[in-house]
């Protein structure tokens, strides 16, 4: 692409429009106008997914699967249409690949209990990495308690990034299952999945991939990765909480028992057997987030409608911008600085503790989390005891960078 092409779609990113969409964006919190980087732990919602959610609940609520009536087809009709959205979205093969769960947490739980408990013995062993978010560190923890299998994590050096060498003496006869982190949470770093899965699939291992931070940032083709199952949220999506999709392949899927029992899931009852329903509905027992999943097909829209090059584009600049801007400010120290990353500016200051940094920033209508992330390992192996932690998301602008980095001053000041 021409450098005039690439002005282009710099100067021409709608973001005024994008910002005219989001409506809890216009507000003051604190006197000033609301500053929103919390995005890694959620992301704010777009009319068009507001208005998704409650013209559904207006016009087509009913339960699904069940009703012969007209609402309940209606309904039906649409949760299934998210679901095709869905495939279409990440480029599954086929329907049946996708589950609709409550997120990223439930999904990668899915997976360790069917897939998991029903087949690890003593001996085996699932590798994961340092990086990892609470939700693929314990319900691998979990299973391996219950089945007598071993968890092992490879580890990263001081950028954020994972040891590929390390990962790969890790993998052995023993591994079962490679679950692995698509991008950190914490430090923003974007794993070289398409390595890890190579590797991983010369010895015919299978890999997972959680997909919570990246899907809302990255285009993410499942076949073109060839990852065997992928897990991420509606809520980082810009669309509601209570959905979210555990992608599997069909085969694996299909060999997998139930995780959890009751409606839905079933074909045929009696107090002797049980007869499963087939894919996905094996794994949605009882009344699904019907709603939210129609809201996910919205955020999908939304965000397919803006286009992954504008937005990749965009997000990459922003970080550009922070990064250089935070590097110039004395006492400021990022944590995760790996080569390739997600807009994420995980940070400390010398003389403030991360949760004050937090509560003055709110001060200036700065909204970031501060904390460990949920990736308490990562805090232990940066030695920090937590951090503050901005995340950018397609609404954000330079300005709001500029706001970011004007209140840290005036903190840094204020401690002296
Ligand atoms: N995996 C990663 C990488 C995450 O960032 C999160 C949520 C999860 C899994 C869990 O997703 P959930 O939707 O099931 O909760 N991360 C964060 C965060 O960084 N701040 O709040 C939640």
């Amino acid at each position: 692409m021409t450098q005039s092409a690439l002005t282009e779609i710099q100067t021409s990113y709608p973001l005024d429009a994008i910002r005219a969409d989001f409506p809890a964006l216009h507000q003051q919190v604190r006197g000033k106008p609301l500053v929103y980087l919390d995005n890694a732990a959620s992301a704010q919602k777009p009319k068009q997914v507001i208005d998704a959610l409650a013209d559904f609940y207006r016009h087509d609520f009913a339960n699904v699967h069940r009703g012969v009536h007209t609402l309940s087809e209606r309904a039906t009709g649409k949760y299934e249409a998210a679901r095709d959205r869905v495939q279409r979205f990440i480029n599954a093969a086929c329907r049946e690949e996708i589950v609709f769960v409550r997120g990223t947490t439930e999904a990668i739980n899915l997976v360790a209990q069917s897939y998991g408990r029903g087949s690890l013995q003593s001996g085996d062993e699932i590798l994961i990495t340092a990086m990892e978010h609470h939700s693929n560190i314990v319900p691998w923890q979990m299973v391996c308690q219950q089945t007598g299998a071993t968890l092992k994590v490879a580890p990263i050096n001081q950028q954020g990034e994972l040891i590929m060498e390390a990962f790969e003496r890790l993998l052995s006869t023993r591994t079962r299952l490679v679950a692995v982190t698509h991008m950190s949470n914490a430090l923003g770093t974007i794993n070289p999945v398409e390595d890890i899965i190579s590797l991983a699939h010369a010895q015919n291992i299978p890999v997972l991939l959680d997909g919570a931070q990246a899907v809302p940032h990255l285009p993410v083709d499942v076949q073109a990765l060839d990852c065997d199952f992928y897990a991420f949220s509606g809520h980082k999506l810009y669309g509601p909480t209570g959905i979210g999709v555990l992608y599997g392949k069909r085969e694996l899927l299909e060999a997998m028992p139930p995780w959890q029992g009751g409606g839905e899931m079933i074909r045929k009852v009696t107090f002797e057997a049980t007869e499963y329903n087939v894919l996905p509905y094996k794994f949605e027992a009882g009344t699904p987030a019907i709603a939210e999943a129609v809201g996910l097909g919205a955020a999908i829209d939304y965000v397919e409608s803006i286009g992954w090059q504008a937005i990749t584009q965009h997000e990459h600049d922003l970080l550009a911008y922070a990064t250089a801007k935070a590097s110039d400010i004395d006492g400021l120290r990022l944590v995760g600085t790996a080569a390739r990353k997600g807009a994420i500016l995980s940070f400390i200051l010398k003389q403030v503790h991360p949760h004050d940094i937090g509560t003055f920033l709110d001060h200036y209508g700065v909204a970031v989390r501060a904390g460990h992330h949920c990736a308490m390992p990562v805090m232990d192996f940066f030695q920090v005891p937590a951090t503050a932690r901005a995340s950018f998301a397609i609404y954000n602008s330079k300005e709001e960078v500029d706001i970011l980095m004007e209140a840290i001053q005036h903190i840094i000041e204020a401690f002296g």
